[in-house]
């Protein structure tokens, strides 16, 4: 690196890197469910996103920050990329998409336990003029549900849709494979600045982690249509001078019937969501967490583009 370009660096963030130091955007994407939120959360060996069996389970992007003396690695989360039913997924394809064109190292992530399906194919075509400038790592998750006699087809398979893209087999619950998937990640990278402050680990705030960590409970408690359809809004959180915390939330439900179901006989069900999540929040936030819920019905919030805005669904 010429000492102009370190120059200009220190101008552009402010922050002092050594000589050669990299830095980047890596956006991760793929279908729903292949492992992008795990990834994150392994790679940061701290929850940034929630994860839960389901699908769709991202909404927004979420970033995850990694900073040693010689790179800065900006991760983003994405919502899967599937095929629209309603505007909140709109919502979710575009917020994926966008992170496309922002990313200097794009990770897209498949399920190599299930064979390349349409949606996969989909995205590949999407790829492709990104693979061809050599920004797109093709990683084959989830390995350690493959069998061996598996391992080569499949492989050959997913890189068939997208051939000029760098790829490997891993798990993102393994060390071994992250580890190495993370050193095709630096390699990737080029010289740059830094652009977070060093100990600065995501740009998502407490309020923000409260309302997701809520709806995961949901999410892992409920079934069928209502995990998708509901959504959280934090209306207080206050840090109180006796070092608990006091969270006020609401959770919004499309139907009537939806509401009666996630309150349950005499509260029992929200009760156990709200003490769940309590004990998610508490362990992030360090202190003793007062949870208050309730449950509101608002018909149709997911194709109304007023209440999607409200709930952080918006990209204006
Ligand atoms: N067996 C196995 N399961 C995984 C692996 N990575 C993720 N999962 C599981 O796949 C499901 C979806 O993961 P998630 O990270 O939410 O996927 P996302 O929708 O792409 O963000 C969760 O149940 C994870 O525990 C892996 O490497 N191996
Ligand atoms: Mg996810």
């Amino acid at each position: 690196m010429d000492e102009n370009k370190e120059t200009n660096n220190q101008e552009l963030t402010g922050y002092t890197v050594a000589e050669g130091h990299k830095s980047g955007y890596v956006t991760m994407v793929g279908r729903p469910n292949v492992g992008k939120s795990t990834l994150l959360n392994a790679f940061m060996q701290q929850k940034i996103a929630i994860v839960t069996p389901r699908p769709q389970t991202t909404r927004v992007r979420q970033l995850g920050i990694i900073t040693t003396p010689t790179y800065q690695i900006v991760f983003m989360d994405t919502p899967g990329m599937m095929k629209p039913r309603h505007k909140l997924d709109e919502f979710m394809v575009e917020t994926a998409v966008e992170t496309l064109d922002d990313a200097d190292v794009i990770l897209w992530l498949v399920d190599s336990s299930s064979k390349p399906g349409p949606g996969d194919k989909a995205i590949a075509k999407q790829l492709a003029p990104f693979a061809a400038g050599n920004h797109v790592i093709l990683c084959m998750n989830k390995a350690d549900l493959l069998k061996a006699e598996d391992v080569l087809p499949r492989s050959e398979a997913y890189r068939a849709l997208l051939p000029d893209a760098k790829w490997i087999l891993f798990s993102a619950t393994k060390d071994a494979g992250r580890d190495e998937l993370l050193g095709m990640i630096v390699e990737s990278l080029k010289e740059g600045p830094r652009f977070y402050p060093d100990d600065q680990v995501t740009d998502i705030y407490m309020r923000d982690i409260t309302s997701e960590l809520i709806r995961e409970q949901v999410m892992l408690q409920l079934r069928e249509e209502i995990p998708y359809s509901i959504a959280v809004q934090v209306d207080e959180y206050s840090e109180r001078p006796d070092e608990t915390v006091y969270i006020h939330a609401t959770i919004y439900v499309e139907r009537d019937n939806h509401k009666g179901i996630l309150i349950g006989a005499k509260g029992a069900q929200l009760r156990k969501i709200g003490a769940a999540a309590r004990k998610e929040i508490e362990e992030l936030a360090e202190a003793k967490v007062f949870l208050e819920l309730q449950v509101k019905v608002e018909p149709k919030w997911r194709q109304d583009a007023r209440a999607l805005k409200r709930l952080g669904y918006s990209h204006e």
